[in-house]
């Protein structure tokens, strides 16, 4: 018997849990400013979502998918991205999307049940989140299909995350991405749960990363939580997409360090020595130990950096509080072109009890 067909499954990482490089560093982390910056943004996502989580837990903001444990996605592919690639994002993608210009108080709406949140002029180009698992990732290849007849030099980029790759909406986005060699990013947030289902049970495939190899296309492993290994990763996949080369599928390997979302305790399916274990390689830690080996970072740049972060949220958040309450009749508003009559009906009758002194139950 003749093999007809090899593959083999890299994985990607240059800082070791503890901020210690393992091979040669790229010339780009030689120097401070981009890692500095990605340090700076991931301290501001992680406030950001302690103090969403708080809002969420005294009644001011809605259910909420918390990114602990992604901030180093987020903020490589953040800064990657160029203002003409488009994002097609999942609900856990909200730090991305403000890197990409979307206005604090409107992703607070958005998480706050208020859909003007999606209608940001800054998304002009990117999609809004997809809640349905893994219909982002064939939305993204329409796109990227697109891109492609223009003769575009854009990519698309889509994240999704390990429980998604199980879904036929996603293998599909794959092989359509293959045939046609669309320039697409598929970056799957491996953060080892969908909601109460570990990662072991999901897929029998030793990596997620090789599901591109049944696409025919390039796939990879890189250490989710390793800045400079995702920048390494990202920067040529958006290269190949750019450059008519193909789709890419970057599996991120992270870990969900919160709750599913706010509606769910995951310390009814996973141990608390899984967790720490998953702390001691969380992304902010690693590289803030670096930045202070290189002497790039220090406690009094960190302390007016709190500091700073904490002020820039509080105005996001006083502008969102203080946001008129969207009018009730744009639940019905944006359906239909032309409001069938049932519907008309409604829609009267809800800014009548809308009104002070409506009847509520009516
Ligand atoms: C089509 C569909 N089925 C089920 C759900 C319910 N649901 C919401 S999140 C989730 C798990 C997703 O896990 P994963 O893809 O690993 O992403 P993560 O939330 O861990 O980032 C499920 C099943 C849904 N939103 N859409
Ligand atoms: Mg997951």
């Amino acid at each position: 018997m003749e093999t007809v067909f090899q593959a083999q499954i890299s994985y990607n990482q240059f800082l070791s849990a503890a901020g210690t490089p393992l091979q040669a560093l790229p010339e780009w982390a030689g120097k401070p400013d981009i890692l500095v910056r990605y340090y700076r943004n991931m301290v501001q996502l992680r406030q950001l979502d302690n103090k969403i989580i708080a809002l969420q837990r005294t009644g001011q903001m809605g259910t909420y998918a918390s990114l602990l444990g992604a901030e180093a996605i987020e903020v490589v592919l953040g800064e990657l991205m160029l203002s003409d690639d488009v994002l097609v994002p999942y609900y856990r993608n909200h730090g991305l999307q403000m890197l990409r210009g979307l206005p604090l108080a409107d992703m607070l709406s958005y998480w706050g049940g208020d859909e003007r949140g999606s209608a940001s002029a800054t998304m002009a180009q990117d999609f809004p989140n997809a809640v349905p698992i893994a219909t982002q990732a064939l939305h993204a290849a329409g796109v990227a299909t697109a891109i492609k007849i223009r003769g575009e030099k854009r990519a698309v980029v889509t994240v999704c995350g390990d429980g998604a790759t199980s879904k036929g909406d996603f293998l599909e986005a794959l092989n359509v991405a293959g045939a046609w060699q669309l320039p697409v990013v598929f970056v799957v947030n491996n953060n080892q749960w969908a909601i109460s289902v570990p990662r072991s049970l999901q897929s029998a495939a030793a990596t997620l990363a090789q599901k591109a190899i049944g696409a025919g296309i390039r796939g990879e492993q890189v250490d989710g939580n390793d800045v400079i290994a995702l920048h390494e990763s990202v920067t040529e996949a958006l290269k190949h997409a750019r450059e008519g080369k193909g789709p890419t599928l970057i599996e991120a390997i992270s870990y969900r360090l919160s709750d599913h979302t706010t509606a769910d305790d995951a310390t009814r399916y996973r141990s608390n020595e899984e967790l720490k274990a998953a702390w001691e390689r969380e992304p902010i830690k690693r590289l803030q130990t670096f930045l202070h080996t290189q002497g790039w970072w220090d406690e009094v740049q960190e302390t007016a950096w709190q500091k700073e972060v904490a002020q820039i949220i509080q105005q996001g958040l006083d502008s969102f509080l203080q946001r008129p309450p969207q009018p009730v009749e744009d639940l019905i508003d944006y359906l239909y072109a032309e409001l069938p009559d049932a519907l008309k009906e409604q829609r009267e009758q809800l800014i009548r009890n809308a009104q002070p002194g409506g009847n509520h139950h009516e």
